[in-house]
């Protein structure tokens, strides 16, 4: 079962008090130890929903010992590519835990981040947005972006509401209670453990899928050690649906809840560093940071509701879409970092963004891109130099001669 906030009214949210002092008299005349204490999980969701977050459910702080083993054999295998902090999960999970003796339950929180889109954003209506002969935008030298990343880095969004969950927690408290935030960093695996804590459940393509907002949730947690009633884990499928792994371009989903990262767009363009395999290149597609395919096309997408978040969406960042040309302008990671600055997007590097942006340039049979290209040949770092030389190729060959070259060869 999903949980999600109620509306509440008075009566209950005094019942819920009720209830709490009731459980600390019991504890109290069983000399059992008043140290966070028990609390009614129902006030949590409520408080969870005042500061901003759409879905809420609770779990207890025990081992995911199916997951945790299918993340061994997954990063046995290779399939983490170069995401080294991955590798060692156990052992930081291990040390993380030895943190919290005293943990009694994780609060998982889902902030959805689903927005439509920004055609009349600022950085989409202005500079070098091609027109073709009746005047319309063609757009070919924009790279799209995935829609998590479009408005405030979701870190400093989801941490600022935390923060403030955390207060009104703690005011509904006689006793003093500890807090641990996580969102993404710590060695907690987010998508099992939400969907234990009855948020949704994880689909094919292996996001978290919830029945109100599909795939476009955030996932966050407060380990705490407040002693809270855990949710029903969430039992659901996708049944016979492999849309997802029909349509992912570089077939990397190879089978239900597998990915192999290293051919994830996500992947490649955020946080591998590398030169990006020539196979690989035409695949990715307009996609210069992140990619949505396999979201945008789930069922469960059909769910979605605008988020209540304004700080989320395309107006308080860069939006659907970077104008590729003018990335080449930014001549330093300094002047990068300063742009990019509060975004999700600053979790790339001016060389790898830049690489990004030469491999859609090369993709978007868009000639305009020639000079920037020629120029991007003399940049300091031979990575983009690697990468608009392929791009170059692509945009002066015949698509037919490319295209073979491009599939013979490797990165
Ligand atoms: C590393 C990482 C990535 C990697 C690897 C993704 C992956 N599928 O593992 C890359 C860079 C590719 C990536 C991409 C994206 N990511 Co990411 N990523 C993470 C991160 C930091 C760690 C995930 C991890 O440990 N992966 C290792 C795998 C093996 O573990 P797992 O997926 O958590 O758990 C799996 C196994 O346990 C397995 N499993 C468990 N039981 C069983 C049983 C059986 C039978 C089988 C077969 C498998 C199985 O299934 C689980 C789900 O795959 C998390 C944050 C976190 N700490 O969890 C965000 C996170 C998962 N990412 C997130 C997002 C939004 C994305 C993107 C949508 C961003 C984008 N648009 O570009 C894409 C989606 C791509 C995709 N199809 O997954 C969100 C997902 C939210 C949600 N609703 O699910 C998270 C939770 C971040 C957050 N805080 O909100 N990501
Ligand atoms: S994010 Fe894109 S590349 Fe990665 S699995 Fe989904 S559709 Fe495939
Ligand atoms: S597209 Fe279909 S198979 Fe893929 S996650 Fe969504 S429901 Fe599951």
């Amino acid at each position: 079962m999903v949980s999600i906030f109620a509306s509440y009214d008075l009566a209950r949210t005094a019942h819920m008090f009720c209830e709490k002092t009731k459980l600390q008299r019991m504890r109290l005349k069983r000399n059992l130890p008043l140290t966070a204490g028990y609390m009614n999980k129902d006030l949590i969701k409520k408080l969870a929903q005042e500061v901003g977050f759409d879905v809420c459910g609770i779990t207890a702080p025990t081992t995911l010992h199916d997951a945790e083993k299918k993340l061994a054999d997954w990063v046995r295998a290779g399939k983490h590519g170069e995401m080294r902090y991955l590798e060692n999960y156990e052992e930081r999970a291990r040390e993380f835990w030895k943190r919290f003796p005293n943990a009694k339950s994780i609060i998982v929180l889902g902030l959805n981040y689903f927005s439509k889109g920004d055609s009349c954003h600022p950085e989409r209506s202005e500079g070098s947005v091609n027109t073709d002969s009746s005047g319309s935008a063609l757009r070919m030298t924009k790279g799209r972006i995935a829609r998590y990343a479009w408005g405030k880095d979701y870190h400093y969004v989801i941490r600022k509401k935390v923060e403030a969950l955390k207060l009104k927690i703690q005011e509904n408290s006689e006793h003093p209670i500890s807090f641990e935030c996580s969102v993404d960093t710590k060695p907690l695996l987010e998508r099992p453990l939400a969907e234990r804590a009855g948020l949704g459940f994880i689909g094919k393509q292996t996001q978290l899928l919830s029945l109100q907002f599909g795939p476009w949730l955030f996932l966050s947690e407060l380990i705490t050690d407040l002693e809270l009633e855990p949710d029903q884990p969430f039992q659901g499928s996708c049944g016979t649906c492999t849309l997802c792994i029909e349509v992912c371009p570089t077939d990397a989903i190879e089978s239900a809840r597998v990915l192999d990262a290293r051919k994830c767009i996500a992947y490649l363009t955020i946080e591998y560093k590398g030169s990006i395999p020539v196979d690989l290149r035409s695949k990715i597609g307009s996609w210069v940071f992140g990619c949505d395919e396999c979201l945008t096309v789930c069922p469960y997408t059909a769910k979605e509701k605008e988020s209540n978040c304004e700080e989320l969406k395309a107006p308080a960042g860069f939006g659907e879409s970077l104008d590729l040309l003018k990335l080449f302008e930014i001549k330093s990671q300094g002047e990068y970092e300063r742009k990019f600055e509060g975004t999700a997007i600053l979790r790339a590097k001016r060389k790898q963004l830049l690489r990004n942006a030469c491999i859609v340039l090369g993709n978007s049979k868009d000639k305009n891109a020639i000079p920037v290209l020629e120029r991007a040949m003399s940049d300091s770092s031979d990575l983009v130099r690697e990468h608009a030389e392929w791009a170059l190729y692509k945009l002066q060959t015949p698509e037919k001669v490319s295209n073979e070259n491009a599939s013979g060869s490797s990165g």
